[in-house]
């Protein structure tokens, strides 16, 4: 694997890997737009992503990354498909970096692995009948890369390293990359339509008023360091599991489109597994240093430069939330006509054993509230996906919240990271309009008035955070609150000049 350190992180690379293994599919880096796809033998084609192109980087000048357009960046660029080597890296500067269109090779013989044509063969056009359905996925989908980029646009001029920095624009320029394979299938396969789509990818805005990302956490701010990693550890891994289950979707474009992505994704969940792991090791590392054992010591901790636990807990637990809403409804007819139609799976659906795939018998347990108590409700299966795929992002996220506790542990100190009850402060689904303690206790309005700053990040707290956001872009300097990592990217050292400034 090209980027060594990335791999322990997430088995989603290995799948990929394990995917893509059976052919090497060259890219064509001599066209403007690079592309595995044979894109010089469709003019008509051609010329929609052309046309395109100039309003994609004037949308990346005004809304990607503000103030370090210029700069040479060490970043890594795909350059094939093929998982013994896929991408290479140097100094790019990022409007000049190459987005392109990869898909993952095309598996001979691959039939719809669910839903009411389970078995046929994969489509490799849109079907008719379910032609909207599928470009409201597709859209949705492509709408959470160009917002993320926008959320994160500020994130530069107060990174804590250059080896951050460097981190943060890879996710950006890959993100950049994942838009350009979802406006791909809207330009290929969408005609009129499709186009008009893809333009207003390129006009909506992270937190607009009037022209806002479709979905919610993707106008929320992203406005220091901690929320970028609880970002790309929690709702990067709402984009796994997507993707995973677009990847399982009948029609076979969307398919190797999701299959590719997924291997760049592993990296954006790294930089956010590592990012808070790091943090909270700084943390722990000073309060050892200053004799501090207690984690609710909070002014004491702060005065050392570290974020204290309690707050970390907090910031997760706002995250998390926020996360979870974008599962959508937990029982859905939308999720339920998706996965009958076969364009969206479960997670690892053709992997999946003990069902039919099918489900038009199958009852799945969902939690609901009913008359102020939690009941689990057995329901048709069909109309729970978004439950399911909810609870198999939970049980995924739980990996790194184990390794984050090691740190702790390790360091001696009685605190552990947890994550809140599925109904906290959720605004989508079942749990919507309720009052959730993270522990799972249903509340009244003023008992969770009274109590929210314990749960959820206080002004006070943000304050304090900002406070420690300060840049350190000198190669090899790190912030007081993050610890440097264990190695640096590609093999270069942590002091390595990630990005050069000067
Ligand atoms: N905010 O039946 P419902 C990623 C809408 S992240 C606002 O409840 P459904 C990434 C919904 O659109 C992965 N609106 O849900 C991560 C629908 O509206 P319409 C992104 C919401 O349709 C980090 C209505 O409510 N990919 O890649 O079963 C960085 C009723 O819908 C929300 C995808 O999500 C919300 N949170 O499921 C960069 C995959 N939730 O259509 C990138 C594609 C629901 O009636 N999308 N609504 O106007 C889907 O599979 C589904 O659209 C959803 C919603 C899972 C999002």
């Amino acid at each position: 694997m090209a980027d060594g350190d990335v791999s322990s992180v997430d088995v989603i690379v290995e799948e990929a890997a394990a995917v893509q293994a059976d052919r090497f599919v060259e890219v064509n880096y001599d066209d403007a737009i690079p592309n595995n796809v044979d894109l010089s033998s469709d003019r008509q084609l051609l010329r929609a992503l052309e046309s395109w192109h100039p309003g994609y980087l004037e949308w990346w000048q005004e809304m990607g990354p503000d103030g370090f357009q210029d700069f040479e960046v060490y970043l890594r660029t795909a350059v094939g498909v093929d998982p013994a080597g896929w991408a290479k890296f140097g100094y790019v500067k990022m409007p000049e970096y190459r987005w392109g269109i990869l898909l993952a090779p095309k598996q001979e013989g691959r039939t719809i692995p669910c839903g009411k044509h389970k078995g046929e063969p994969a489509w490799q056009e849109v079907p008719a009948e379910y032609r909207a359905l599928l470009r409201r996925l597709i859209v949705v989908q492509a709408d959470t890369e160009p917002a993320s980029v926008e959320q994160q646009r500020h994130l530069g001029r107060t990174a804590p390293s250059l080896y951050d920095m460097r981190n943060l624009f890879q996710v950006n320029v890959e993100e950049g990359r994942h838009l350009w394979a979802m406006v791909y299938l809207l330009v290929k396969y969408f005609g009129r339509d499709g186009r008009d789509e893809a333009q207003a990818l390129l006009e909506r805005r992270s937190g607009h008023q009037d022209n806002p990302r479709i979905l919610g956490a993707f106008n929320e701010a992203t406005p220091d360091w901690l929320s970028f990693f609880m970002f790309t550890y929690f709702t990067d891994r709402d984009g796994k599991m997507q993707l995973a289950a677009l990847a399982e979707s009948g029609f076979d474009p969307l398919s190797r489109s999701c299959r590719f992505m997924l291997t760049e994704e592993a990296h954006h969940l790294f930089v956010g597994e590592t990012g808070v792991g790091r943090t909270i090791e700084a943390t722990c590392t000073a309060m050892n240093k200053a004799g501090i054992t207690d984690p609710y010591d909070v002014a004491a901790i702060r005065a050392l430069g570290v974020l204290d636990l309690p707050m970390l807990q907090r910031k997760a637990n706002f995250h998390m939330a926020v996360t979870r809403d974008l599962f959508g409804s937990e029982i859905s007819g939308n999720a339920a006509a998706a996965f009958s139609a076969g364009l969206k799976g479960r997670f690892n659906e053709a992997k999946l054993t003990g069902d039919d795939h099918q489900l038009e018998d199958a009852t799945y347990t969902v939690t609901r509230v009913v008359d102020g108590e939690f009941v689990n409700e057995e329901v048709p299966a069909l109309r729970a996906i978004n439950s399911r795929l909810l609870d198999d992002y939970i049980d995924d996220c739980q990996g790194g919240i184990d390794r984050w506790n090691k740190i702790i542990e390790k360091a001696g100190i009685d605190f552990r990271i947890t994550q809140p009850h599925k109904g906290f402060n959720r605004r989508i689904g079942e749990f919507a309009g309720q009052r959730i303690t993270p522990a799972g206790e249903i509340v009244t309005d003023e008992e969770w008035a009274e109590t929210a700053d314990l749960y959820l990040p206080s002004t006070e707290d943000l304050v304090f955070l900002n406070s420690l956001m300060q840049p350190s872009h000198e190669a090899g300097a790190y912030a007081t609150w993050i610890a440097p990592p264990r190695m640096g990217i590609n093999q270069q050292p942590v002091d390595y000049e990630y990005v050069k400034i000067a």
